[in-house]
């Protein structure tokens, strides 16, 4: 059968510059933004390999933590880094995120510690982080879509305030929100498109597009390519190879940049794919072919990107060095995961209202009363 999902003359080709064996071969539709891919010094490109590495191992780690036990669920982000590095790269200090449930990196890069993410995924913890001490990195929301819309209302928020659009780009502040093909049909992620291009809000609807939503295939859930989900709403769309890290920084970077100048809300459809399952709870060997599989890891961002930089001259000490990290961060949140204590019986308590609360009083009498009836049985 073939796929539902036909492109037009009227989409917009894949922005690409790495090919699959990680050759420099841009894309005609990519042409646009070599000047800022040229503009990245060795150190930033490294960045964009380093991050891409070490977000790898902690995955592994935590997937493996679940494994022993010692995590409730973990949603891997393996095979996505690209996609999500290039985007957090793009972003300036003053830039705000909404993420999904996925986006390890996008946390560690703006400096939330890995730890504090595996907290919640251990289930002892009630909040995340403090976005104001974690690079304005909101905490992760589960039910799909909802981001969407905080993240629209806070561009909306910062048009009000007058703090984006002034013409300073080093100022002007942004919003990058996070979510996959299956969300992309949820209906608060239209909505959230309606009021962001409604109000020019400086949002980046950043749609993850890895081909399955679990067990979904998108070309189930969808006639036309998701890029042309943004058409209708008057928002400019873009479509990149999102295993091409450099693309995924270029288009990324333009986005966010024309979203605070005043342009109003871009959306780029990242295509990437999931290689590992939707989360621990999931076989993946139920719903898909390997031969699938097998053709992705030929796309593997990370080789791909260690390709060209050994193209441009990095040595095999810096990828050793890189590796090193990697094992490193991995073997840390392995030993401050062991040492995580449960959260306190009173925690479940105290910190649904401010105050004492007549609810919360009967509730915790009646787990008083259940315990002991259990102690007593
Ligand atoms: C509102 C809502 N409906 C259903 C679910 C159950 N659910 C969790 S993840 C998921 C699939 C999401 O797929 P996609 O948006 O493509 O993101 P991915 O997991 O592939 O990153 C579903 C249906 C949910 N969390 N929230
Ligand atoms: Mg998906």
């Amino acid at each position: 059968m073939t796929s539902p999902i036909e492109t037009t003359a009227d989409d917009p080709a894949i922005v690409r510059v790495l090919a699959d064996d990680g050759t420099f071969a841009p894309t005609e539709s990519a042409e646009k933004y070599l000047p800022l891919i040229e503009a990245l010094s060795d150190a930033e490109l490294e960045t964009l390999y380093r991050d891409m590495v070490v977000v790898r191992a902690f995955d592994r780690q935590a997937t493996n933590l679940q494994r022993q036990g010692q995590l409730a669920l973990w949603p891997p982000s393996f095979g996505q880094e690209a996609a999500q590095v290039g985007s957090v790269r793009a972003a300036r200090p003053q830039d705000h995120f909404f993420p999904s449930y996925r986006e390890h990196i996008v946390c560690m890069a703006r400096g939330v510690d890995p730890v504090d993410i595996i907290r919640m995924m251990r289930g002892v913890t009630h909040g995340g982080w403090d976005p104001a001490k974690a690079g304005n990195v909101r905490p992760y929301t589960l039910v799909l879509g909802a981001q969407t819309l905080h993240a629209a209302g806070y561009g909306m928020g910062l048009v009000f305030d007058g703090r984006t659009a002034s013409g300073d780009l080093t100022r002007d502040e942004a919003v990058v929100t996070y979510y996959g093909d299956g969300a992309s049909t949820q209906g608060d992620v239209h909505e959230a498109m309606v009021f962001a291009a409604s109000y020019r809000a400086p949002t980046v609807f950043f749609l993850q597009n890895n081909h399955w939503a679990i067990s979904v295939p998108v070309a189930r859930q969808s006639r036309t390519p998701l890029v042309r989900r943004g058409y209708g709403y008057g928002i400019p769309s873009v479509r990149v190879d999102g295993n091409d890290v450099l693309a995924s920084y270029a288009v990324s970077r333009a986005a966010l940049d024309d979203a605070r100048s005043g342009v109003g809300p871009q959306l780029i459809e990242a295509l990437t794919y999931r290689m590992g399952a939707h989360t621990t709870s999931d076989d993946p060997t139920k719903y898909r072919l390997s031969e699938e599989e097998q053709e992705w890891a030929g796309r593997d961002p990370i080789a791909r990107m260690r390709t060209y930089l050994t193209g441009r001259g990095a040595t095999e000490a810096f990828f050793a060095e890189v590796d090193d990290e990697g094992r490193a961060l991995a073997d840390d949140v392995r030993v401050r995961t062991n040492e995580l204590t449960d959260i306190t019986r009173e925690s479940m308590f105290a910190h649904v209202y401010s105050e004492d609360h007549p609810l919360m009083t009967q509730q915790r009498e009646w787990l008083d009363a259940y315990e002991a009836a259990i102690e007593g049985s």
